[in-house]
């Protein structure tokens, strides 16, 4: 069993290195329709709210098209713009293959789309998560070398044994990230922008903490996988976080290795802080035992 909890190789009919075909001609109007009404409803409330780069990234995929998208379609411009593709897999795939796909510029993209019965969350990620959620930023040059750069850093994390410090800073960039404009702080994070409820809780809601980007204090902070994120980290610029990706990690993980983690609601001396959180949404809902 590797520590991703896969134990063998790819699932029947999945190629060696995890993907498949997308088989976009096999959905069904149902769940074209299910991709419809998600859109909408994102769309209804993203402006003033999802970052430039990420709604010139929407149009530019033309993913407002009337249903699920086609990646052979998507990719002729994903691929002009940044040289990245979409590429199919069954669902969640080990972290190895994960991260080689990143580090080659390939974003692999869950092809099932959840029920109309599940439209608020769903365990695994969906292909609204990740080709509305995670796609439209991969136009932006910026961006798509951070998740390049991600990638490579992924397969070194494993190898010192470090991802679960690196799994946060994916967690809290790529899915929860936010990034500050001139005219506010606006969403990047997949996460959130994929879901209604937290595209207004994390911007909008006073109860989480609002902090300055600090990769490795970031890298202390555990994170929430069943509810809202009780802390959001904001990036000056997607080129700062580009920068921080840059740097050689290996000190940065020869002291995280001697330092203990952060509690997840804690405010440090040393933060920037932007929102001092109430807390309340958390505490009125605590963990699932
Ligand atoms: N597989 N398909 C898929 N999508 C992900 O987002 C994903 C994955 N495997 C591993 C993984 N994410 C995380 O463990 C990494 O972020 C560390
Ligand atoms: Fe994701």
């Amino acid at each position: 069993m590797s520590a991703d909890g896969f134990t063998n190789g790819p699932p029947p009919g999945a190629r060696d290195d995890w993907t498949i075909d997308q088989g976009w001609a096999g959905y069904t109007a149902a769940e074209h329709q299910v991709w419809i009404t998600l859109y909408e409803r994102q769309a209804a409330l993203l402006d003033g709210r999802a970052c430039a780069p990420f709604l010139k990234g929407l149009e530019a995929l033309d993913l407002h098209r009337s249903g699920i998208p086609d990646f052979a379609r998507i990719n002729v411009e994903l691929n002009r713009l940044t040289g990245w593709s979409v590429v199919a897999v069954p669902g969640l795939v080990p972290d190895a293959v994960f991260f080689d796909h990143l580090a080659n510029r390939r974003f692999p993209a869950g092809r099932f789309i959840r029920k109309p019965d599940e439209l608020d969350y769903l365990e695994e990620p969906d292909i609204f998560h990740d080709v509305f959620g995670h796609v439209p930023m991969l136009t932006d040059p910026v961006f798509a070398d951070y998740m390049q750069e991600y990638g490579k850093g992924g397969l070194r994390a494993m190898q010192r044994g470090q991802l679960a410090h690196l799994a946060r800073l994916y967690w809290y960039t790529v899915e929860f990230g936010l990034l500050q404009t001139p005219d506010g702080v606006r969403i990047y994070g997949a996460g959130i922008v994929s879901s209604r409820a937290e595209s207004i809780f994390a911007l909008e809601d006073p109860s989480p903490n609002r902090l300055g980007f600090d990769l490795e204090r970031l890298m202390r902070t555990p994170y929430r996988i069943d509810d809202f994120q009780q802390v959001y980290f904001v990036v000056p610029s997607l080129q700062d976080l580009l920068d921080a990706t840059l740097q050689d990690f290996a000190p940065i993980y020869d002291r995280l290795a001697r330092a203990i983690d952060i509690p997840i609601a804690a405010i440090l001396p040393t933060d920037l802080v932007i929102t001092d959180g109430t807390q309340a949404y958390a505490v009125a809902r605590p963990v699932a035992q």
